[in-house]
């Protein structure tokens, strides 16, 4: 590559792995599966801010699996609806059972967040009509899992991690086998849809730690399509 005059010489960036993991650049998982480091850096203060501003409507909470079980990840969300589970099983509620009362409504600086990064992802007109906001304290994990009670796989899911960092479980469309393990920290965003859409994933036990932001939790935010 000749120097052009007047433009001073950079090594040159733009050939195989320095162009995907170029700053702004996702890492591409799969065909369908993309990581967006510290994407969501700019807004990090705001998200916190939303996550407060929805919890002091609709407490966060340690669900009941159908099995009987108490998640370990205590949550809450906003939008038209949100996946909750009990003994009756997992499904999309459209109003909060602790509270009787619909969700709050979803701050607009979470569905900027999602629909830019999935328009970048090539999911162009995603409107998420939830997000689900998970809360980890040290140990808590989420055990390997497909998200599959939404109405139309097409559209992707958006996972936002703040805090403490953890370490996501990346497995495949079956059940078995042992995941990839992908470290997820205060700003990354994670998407996937397409072919990608049904893996199994999950999050190992949170280490403890302590972060600036959120002390001694992490927290997730997912925004999916589920009607
Ligand atoms: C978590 N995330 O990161 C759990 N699901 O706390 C999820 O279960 C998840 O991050 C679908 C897509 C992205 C995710
Ligand atoms: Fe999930």
């Amino acid at each position: 590559m000749g120097s052009v005059k007047g433009v001073p010489q950079v090594p040159d960036l733009f050939t195989g792995q320095d162009v995907l993991n170029a700053p702004g650049e996702p890492e591409k998982l799969g065909p369908g599966a993309f990581l967006f480091r510290q994407y969501a850096q700019p807004v990090v203060e705001d998200l916190l801010e939303a996550i407060r501003v929805v919890s002091s409507v609709s407490p966060f909470r340690r669900m009941m699996t159908p099995g009987g079980r108490r998640m370990s990840a205590a949550m809450t969300g906003c939008g038209e609806r949100c996946w909750v589970t009990d003994r009756r099983g997992y499904r999309y509620a459209d109003t909060d059972p602790e509270t009787g009362k619909a969700w709050p409504s979803m701050p607009s600086v979470m569905a900027s967040l999602a629909r830019d990064v999935s328009a970048r992802a090539g999911f162009p007109g995603f409107e998420p009509d939830v997000c689900l906001i998970n809360r980890y304290e040290p140990g808590a994990r989420m055990g390997l899992h497909q998200d599959r009670d939404e109405e139309d796989f097409r559209w992707p899911v958006v996972s936002v991690s703040l805090g403490l960092p953890a370490v996501f479980l990346w497995g495949g469309l079956k059940r078995g086998g042992s995941p990839a393990r992908l470290r997820l920290e205060h700003g990354d965003v994670l998407l996937w849809g397409g072919e990608d859409r049904l893996r199994y994933h999950g999050i190992a036990p949170v280490p403890d730690d302590r972060c600036e932001a959120t002390g001694h939790l992490r927290y997730n935010l997912t925004f999916r399509r589920a009607r």
